[in-house]
């Protein structure tokens, strides 16, 4: 989506001006991912107009495989405004009719989803429509008919749909994941209880190996009945939180493609994410590979 967003801590009512960018929790994973040296692509409509050829035009530039997305004519890029009121994030879209919720299965191509070694996808572009919603599950069937790993990030938007609906469409894609990546506030809402222990009885019948965000100051791996606690990289500066879930994600996805364990994916995660909150913006504080690499060797890490 196009993103528009006023001067820090600003209301939109009380700006004179709006400064433009773009968001989009896939492709801010994407391009996480070319940053840190992963081969990626990214599949996802924008419109024919000056907010899609930016966003693809940036996306391309990052080193993003974009030759299957779809610049349409048909409807306009989503867009996304973002403000300060009383110091608490508020965020409006302007997404329903955009291109991207009229995605169909007939648009996907099949065989670059079986050529690739994993599919992640988030909740988010599932609670878009329910073109979008069959999308997303036929992607997920030629990934696993391919024995493509899948990784599946809930990224819960209430502002999109109720929890219900939510919780109607996610919890069933949630059994396919090979790596499930929700938060603790997520979790609490999608299982609808705060007590941990009956969360991780839930996440113990997945298949999927469970990376539990925002556990205290904490992530959480629990991979065949282990659990790992792994602390929190810390952050010199918070500027802005919006897109570390991403930047972790990415992290994450691209330790794995160098052939790290879950739990060493899950530090290198973690330095991500760190640096992400420390810029304004969604994805442009994303770091390179050699950054991270020398904060993974520069510090040693205690596990509690
Ligand atoms: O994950 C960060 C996202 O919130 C942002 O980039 C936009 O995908 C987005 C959404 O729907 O909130």
């Amino acid at each position: 989506m196009a993103l528009f967003m006023p001067e820090e801590h600003k209301a939109i009512e009380r700006a004179s001006k709006l400064e433009q960018g773009f968001g989009g929790a896939e492709s801010n994973v994407a391009i996480g991912l070319a940053r840190l040296g992963a081969s990626v692509g990214w599949f996802g409509a924008l419109g024919n107009d000056p907010f899609g050829k930016l966003i693809l035009k940036t996306l391309r530039g990052e080193g993003v495989d974009v030759s299957r997305a779809n610049l349409s004519g048909e409807a306009p890029t989503g867009m996304m405004f973002r403000e300060h009121v009383a110091g608490r994030l508020a965020v409006h879209y302007f997404r329903k009719h955009s291109a991207a919720s009229r995605m169909r299965p007939e648009d996907l191509d099949e065989d670059y989803i079986r050529g690739a070694k994993l599919l992640h996808i988030t909740g988010i572009t599932t609670a878009l429509s329910d073109s979008c919603r069959s999308t997303v599950r036929r992607a997920i069937d030629v990934a696993k008919e391919a024995g493509v790993q899948i990784s599946f990030d809930p990224n819960l938007r209430l502002k999109l749909w109720s929890i219900e609906e939510a919780r109607e469409t996610l919890l069933p894609l949630i059994q396919e994941a090979d790596y499930f990546l929700p938060g603790w506030d997520e979790l609490k809402l999608l299982y609808q209880t705060d007590d941990y222990k009956e969360v991780k009885a839930k996440l113990a019948e997945l298949k999927a190996i469970s990376v539990v965000k925002g556990m205290g100051d904490s992530t959480i791996v629990l991979n065949k009945g282990e659990e790992t606690s792994i602390p929190f990289y810390p952050a010199e500066q918070v500027v802005d939180t919006v897109g570390a879930g991403d930047g972790f994600c990415a992290g994450f996805l691209a330790g794995l493609m160098k052939g790290m364990s879950p739990v060493e994916a899950v530090r290198l995660a973690s330095i991500n994410g760190s640096l992400v909150v420390q810029m304004r913006g969604d994805w442009e504080a994303l770091p390179e590979w050699d950054v991270v690499e020398q904060r993974m060797s520069a510090k040693a890490w205690v596990e509690r």
